[in-house]
């Protein structure tokens, strides 16, 4: 069923409390922690706890949802002390474009100079 949690999803593991990760925010709807292979200074995932396969997937079927993790994103920039010098917030969707966890997320990228276009 949509939003289920899958059993061979590595973002569901972490959700469930199976796989460790290095949590920096939650919410009833989010989890927010390290990315393991850090592309900036502060690289924070933000996925809903329910899954869906990429953000699209999400808002489409909870909108709400898909707004907490942009919230969220928002929230852990400022904590990162972000707020001010600025972040991005990326959904790499489909493998073509990077995406090779299929449980949505935002990457929350910041304390670095980014550049335009990414690459
Ligand atoms: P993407 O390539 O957009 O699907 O992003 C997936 C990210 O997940 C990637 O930047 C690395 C990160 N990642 C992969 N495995 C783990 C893990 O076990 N723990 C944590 N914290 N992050 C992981």
């Amino acid at each position: 069923m949509a939003g289920e949690p899958q059993a061979d999803c590595l973002f569901c593991k972490i959700v469930a409390g199976d796989v460790p990760a290095t949590v920096v925010h939650e919410t009833e709807t989010t989890l927010a922690f390290r990315d393991i292979n850090p592309q900036a200074p502060t690289h924070v995932l933000v996925i809903p706890r329910a899954h869906y396969a990429d953000a699209a997937s999400l808002a489409e079927a909870e909108p709400d949802v898909a707004a907490d993790v942009v919230t969220v994103a928002g929230r852990v920039a400022e904590q990162e002390g972000a707020g001010d010098s600025g972040y991005r917030v990326v959904f790499n969707t489909g493998a073509g474009a990077g995406q090779t966890v299929f449980h949505a997320h935002a990457h929350l990228l910041a304390g670095r100079g980014l550049n335009w276009p990414p690459g």
